[in-house]
């Protein structure tokens, strides 16, 4: 029905207003999930920042094929069995999708705590949850498979990645938390692979390193893993008895990725950085990153997405873009 202003009255005019200036004023709130980037960027400043429906948030993955990233919220405490876990997905440019978590713990047929690492193959979602590798269907949501690794003594499954053997390589950080949140290491840092729905161990770590971050480095035909309790950088060559040590960093790593031309670029939590290594040598690339947890990365535009684990936001930075440089030091003379 058409409504002329004619026909209403002063009150109703009045509500009409108002309606018309709340709806207006909503439009004008929505892209702010979603900064435009300015025709000249402060590098100091993220490409985008989200920072709504999201909470303690470890990991970030991005789905080319669907242009979406997806969120794992542990909602609560890491370790804790207590499925109210949750996976949302946001816009190629962080913007907020899902009014309603895609994958929820909270329903009856998810099962899912705190979810951490995820890596995609074909139409399925593999994330780590505790003990556990469960799998979900990309189009759905809906869970398709739960691995138990508890019989193999997993006690915190971390990050997850898909080998070119097409295996589903998962770490276990083997830490667990008393009553006052003290770290102790009753479990193994080691890493599992998944084949065919079966979990064996695929190598183990030094024992308090607590494996965090792995990916696959393409460039050495091998895998990289960093440890949450450890300042090395390990590698790892498929059926290998041990890692070997490429060199150190700040330590406190968790999220990793290794780029095409094969420069790993790594979180870590004992100095709020982004950090990279290449050459064997680690260097700061953007600091400032309070807690950041497992990263996701968009090759195509070189974009990488930082779960802030405990600022429940998600920052994303263009790499090859340097912070603005402090000022210089004077020259000498
Ligand atoms: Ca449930
Ligand atoms: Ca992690």
């Amino acid at each position: 029905m058409a409504i002329t202003v004619r026909s209403l009255t002063r009150g109703a005019l009045a509500a009409f207003v108002l309606i018309t200036f709340v709806a207006c004023a909503k439009k004008e709130a929505e892209p702010e999930a979603a900064t435009a980037a300015p025709a000249v960027r402060d590098p100091n400043t993220p490409l985008h920042v989200t920072g709504t429906g999201l909470a303690t948030p470890e990991s970030v993955l991005w789905d080319a094929t669907r242009q979406v990233w997806y969120v794992s919220n542990i909602n609560g405490q890491a370790p804790q069995k207590d499925d109210n876990g949750y996976i949302v997905r946001l816009g190629a440019n962080g913007e907020t999708m899902d009014s309603l978590p895609f994958i929820s713990g909270a329903d009856d047929d998810v099962t899912l705590h705190a979810p951490k690492g995820m890596a995609m193959r074909g139409d399925t979602l593999w994330v780590a949850d505790i003990d556990a590798l469960r799998g979900f269907d990309l189009t759905s949501g809906k869970q398709v498979a739960s691995i138990d690794l508890a019989p193999l003594r997993a006690t915190f499954l971390n990050d997850v990645a898909i080998g070119n053997d097409g295996g589903i390589y998962i770490t276990d950080s083997g830490i667990a938390f008393d009553a006052k949140g003290a770290v102790s290491h009753p479990g193994q840092s080691q890493v599992f692979v998944v084949r065919n729905g079966v979990p064996t161990v695929a190598v183990k770590l030094p024992r308090q390193s607590a494996a965090n971050g792995i990916a696959w480095n393409a460039p050495k035909n091998a895998w990289m893993i960093i440890g949450f309790n450890s300042p090395n950088i390990f590698e790892w060559v498929i059926g290998a008895k041990e890692t070997t040590v490429l060199g150190t960093g700040p330590g406190g790593g968790d999220g990793l990725i290794v780029l095409a031309d094969g420069r790993a670029i790594y979180s870590s939590w004992a100095d709020s950085s982004l950090t990279v290594f290449v050459g064997g040598t680690s260097t700061t690339l953007r600091k400032g990153l309070n807690s950041p947890a497992d990263l996701g990365y968009d090759p195509a535009r070189k974009l990488i997405a930082v779960p802030l684990f405990n600022d429940n936001r998600v920052e994303f930075w263009p790499i090859d873009e340097a912070p603005a440089p402090a000022a210089a030091p004077a020259p000498k003379p």
